[in-house]
């Protein structure tokens, strides 16, 4: 990576983590071979966000971690969601790109270098996109994948552009276009409503296609309801911002 053009030469890669207990281990030592993998970087750290969990997840990073400086954790006293986990991370961070990945590998963190390669000076955001024609989803439930990409369908209509994945949590940030941001959403919906504000905000989002396969290990925490009802709120909100601003 050294040798390329790429403006990202420091990355700090942010995982949210809430009851993955079993996660921890293949976590750690998949974030080993990424670090390997980026060793031409200037640095790369971890950021590892217990959000809460009522697990031993936070003892499992402490003692799998201890004797890796590179990786930092950090805790929520109770549940706060995904994307407030994320923000906590990204406001710990000291580098302009923050990357952030699923604890459970269901993006094999080796798609990094996609991101990285599709980060230029001016992106705010670059997301994994399986969705994309390109992109590939193995072993994903049908009714989940339905909903996801419903969703996202929803979010290309609404917002006006052509990207075909508004929930990936598989990103990497302009750290200061989002620092400061307050978000009405801190769980799974929270994801889109990011992408929203980056491209709101004139933002340049972009994506690249990437594979995602199924969980190994753990129990998925989103609750489809409660997230169906927060995507179709979030929707009504994009709509009346974009017809009371003229965006
Ligand atoms: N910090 C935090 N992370 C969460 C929360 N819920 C899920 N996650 C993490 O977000 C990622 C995606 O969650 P997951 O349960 O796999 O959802 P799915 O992939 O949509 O089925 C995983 O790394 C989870 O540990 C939460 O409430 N707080
Ligand atoms: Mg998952």
């Amino acid at each position: 990576m050294g040798q390329s053009l790429s403006p990202v030469q420091n990355l700090t890669v942010v995982v949210p983590c809430f009851n993955e207990s079993e996660a921890i281990q293949p976590l750690v030592e998949r974030l080993c071979d990424l670090r390997e993998d980026l060793s031409g970087l200037d640095s790369f750290r971890v950021i590892l966000v217990d959000d809460g969990s009522g697990d031993d997840t936070w003892h499992r990073m402490q003692d799998i971690t201890t004797h890796m400086p590179w990786i930092e954790r950090l805790r929520h006293d109770q549940n706060r969601g995904i994307t407030a986990a994320i923000m906590t991370g990204m406001r710990a961070a000291t580098t302009e790109y923050v990357a952030t990945l699923d604890s459970d590998c269901t993006y094999d963190p080796l798609q990094m270098r996609q991101l990285l390669a599709a980060v230029d000076g001016q992106v705010a955001i670059v997301t994994a996109s399986p969705y994309h024609p390109l992109g590939v989803v193995l072993g994903v439930p049908g009714w989940r994948l339905l909903l996801s990409k419903a969703a996202s369908t929803a979010y290309a209509t609404v917002i006006n552009v052509d990207l075909h994945t508004y929930t990936s949590c598989f990103r990497i940030y302009r750290r200061s276009v989002f620092v400061d941001l307050e978000l009405r959403n801190q769980g799974f919906v929270g994801m889109a409503e990011l992408l929203w504000m980056a491209i709101r905000d004139g933002g340049t989002v972009k994506e690249t296609p990437a594979v995602l396969t199924s969980r190994r290990v753990g129990y998925s925490k989103l609750r489809t309801l409660p997230v169906i009802a927060g995507h179709l709120r979030l929707i009504g909100q994009i709509i009346y911002q974009r017809l009371s601003r003229q965006l």
